[in-house]
């Protein structure tokens, strides 16, 4: 069977020979364990369509991405919905090519679940991890590996104070005394709302050189801004919050991201654009790692 489609054109029309990127992205269109809403399998599409409608310059940062940056677009990985083991395997073979070539991946999901198998290319990895929810559970509806349990599984692979969890406003109660037994470090949407500069210095200090890893679960959002995700948690970040805290981490040793969530059958049109201008952005702060490297 075919592992990878080529999808063309791919995020933002860039198409620069794969050899000579720095950046790649690369579609997880995966769709299976969703408790609520689901497809999830449209939302790279949805997310690339919007891309080529989105200025590549970036007043916030004063520099234009297509200038400053070599990007290409990779395509999606051919999930199997009936085998999230193999599935995963093929995440993890793609993303770890990307990662062996010195290139950074920017996934476009697709659930949650995939960042447990991109993490896995990665070595001395800390995880920023966006979310409205914790993902803490050990199983939901019988389920180990799924988009409920995904910080879980990351802490199967990762020690517990390597996971940054921000934008938290849900759990179960279990979720919430097990994040307390494990001292899992974690900011409320809230608190990040009170002051973006407290929460990205405590951030800086827990992370300092190692490489970091960002996983954006959408719903990290107020549905306000991004209505179109699997199971939306009111109380939210505002877009601007969002990019802001992304602007934020551009000192980090940053080697991988992830956009994740997004359902595109319930979207008004919205989501599709934050979840491409997030990637912009995340673009962005690669363009000023560059500049100043
Ligand atoms: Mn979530």
């Amino acid at each position: 069977m075919e592992e990878l489609i080529r999808i063309s054109p791919g995020f933002g029309g860039f198409d620069f020979p794969y050899d000579k990127a720095e950046v790649v992205f690369l579609g997880i269109p995966l769709d299976v364990t969703s408790s609520y809403r689901a497809g999830y399998r449209f939302a790279p599409a949805k997310i690339r369509e919007a891309s080529a409608n989105l200025e590549t310059y970036l007043p916030e940062f004063g520099l234009d991405v297509f200038e400053t940056l070599n990007i290409t677009d990779m395509g999606d990985v051919v999930p199997t919905p009936t085998d999230m083991e193999s599935t995963g395997e093929r995440i993890k073979k793609f993303v770890s090519r990307i990662v062996k070539d010195g290139k950074f991946p920017i996934l476009l999901g697709g659930e949650h679940t995939l960042t447990y198998f991109s993490i896995q290319a990665f070595d001395d990895l800390f995880l920023i991890h966006l979310d409205a929810h914790r993902d803490l559970r050990d199983e939901y509806l019988g389920d180990r590996v799924c988009h409920a349990t995904v910080a879980r599984r990351v802490l199967d692979l990762l020690e517990a104070d390597r996971l940054i969890q921000v934008g938290i406003r849900s759990c179960s109660k279990e979720e919430a005394e097990y994040a307390k037994t494990k001292k899992i470090k974690s900011f409320s949407s809230a608190e990040l709302q009170a002051s973006i500069a407290r929460i990205v210095s405590e951030v800086k200090q827990t992370v300092a050189s190692h490489p970091v890893y960002l996983t954006i679960d959408l719903d990290v959002l107020d549905p306000a801004f991004a209505p179109a995700v699997a199971t939306p948690e009111p109380g939210g970040l505002t877009v601007s919050e969002l990019f802001t805290f992304i602007r934020e981490l551009r000192d980090l040793n940053l080697v991988g991201c992830d956009i994740v969530e997004f359902v595109p059958p319930y979207d008004n049109g919205n989501t599709a654009f934050v979840a491409a201008k997030t990637a912009y952005h995340v673009l962005g702060v690669l363009s000023l790692k560059k500049a100043t490297t």
